[in-house]
């Protein structure tokens, strides 16, 4: 840690003098001008013609926060269709962007919404769910926690073959359990941008009851990937955010020296995975909840769900 931050400041300085003085100077560095040199030699992966407004990369649409994650808002049709005992789902993947915190932020969302819609089954039904990739990235989805045959599984270059850009992948299982499951992407860090959703299954002869299903989340406004990145470098970062990070004499008070060299020497941090510095906790994609239709002294079937990425909720 120490030797690392060392060298950091040594290199820092350095490296904006660089930068400086080819900007300064207004000639490009011998670094720049090699890499350009490089671009114009290497003939492009991809041919694009020059901008033009046909060419250009699907719109991105912006969320409405206010409708997210309230059940009977999906965007597509149709979403459900039940025949006989097939229960059919289509669900839509896209690139959306978001803004929870004053700041629009790239998202993912499953019709129109994060958290995804909750598929609801009957025990002995035949599930039969249709996934439309429209994302500019390929993807997967588990449903997490079901038997079913392992090609449907879902989990990419494992059991299941990812579903590329453009694709739509049909999955058809029995459902022959009961109780709260979820859903969620297998690919990258796309669970953490938004595309996980509830997977209820009801029991066959089951009394009518009120069900309210909290599906609980994490929500962070960097970028997945730097966020795995930096739990990967071993960085304070977080925990500095969170108030959490332990210092050598706090060690020594504590009577845990040995422990907190140890985990120095392993590049880990105190709280390690638990460091993640989270904006905002969810329940059902809010971080408020209200259900004004329940009534004080009605009884309600829970079902919670830990949708989150590395959250424990107690
Ligand atoms: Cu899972």
């Amino acid at each position: 840690m120490f030797i690392r931050a060392l060298l950091l400041f040594l290199f820092l300085p350095v490296f904006c003098l660089a930068q400086q003085g080819s900007i300064n100077s207004g000639v490009p560095s011998p670094m720049r001008m090699e890499s350009s040199n490089k671009i114009a030699a290497t003939p492009s992966a991809i041919a694009m013609p020059v901008d033009t407004a046909k060419n250009k990369k699907p719109m991105v649409k912006m969320m409405n926060m206010d409708d997210m994650g309230k059940p009977g808002t999906e965007q597509r049709i149709p979403f459900f269709t039940r025949k006989g005992n097939r229960a059919i789902y289509h669900l839509y993947l896209t690139d959306t962007i978001v803004n929870y915190t004053g700041k629009n932020r790239p998202a993912l969302a499953i019709n129109g919404s994060i958290p995804a819609p909750t598929l609801n089954f009957t025990e002995g039904d035949t599930a039969e769910i249709y996934v439309h990739n429209t994302m500019m990235m390929e993807t997967s989805i588990h449903w997490h926690g079901l038997i079913l045959p392992n090609r449907y599984d879902g989990v990419s270059y494992l059991t299941t073959s990812p579903i590329k850009m453009g694709e739509t992948h049909y999955y058809t299982f029995p459902i022959v359990q009961n109780g709260t499951y979820w859903y969620h992407s297998h690919t990258m860090m796309q669970q953490q941008s938004g595309l996980y959703g509830a997977f209820i299954i009801h029991k066959k002869a089951e009394p009518a009851m009120k069900e309210y299903t909290l599906l609980l989340s994490d929500w962070t406004n960097e970028n997945p990937d730097e966020v795995d990145r930096s739990l990967h470098n071993a960085t304070d970062w977080y925990g500095i955010r969170k108030g959490s990070t332990q210092s050598y004499w706090e060690a020594i008070k504590a009577g845990h020296l040995k422990t907190k060299l140890a985990n120095e020497w392993k590049r880990m941090a105190a709280m390690d995975v638990s460091d993640v510095y989270y904006d905002l906790f969810f329940i059902n994609g809010k971080a408020m909840q209200k259900a004004p239709e329940f009534k004080a002294g009605e009884k309600v079937r829970l079902r919670i769900i830990n949708g989150s990425s590395s959250t424990y909720f107690g």
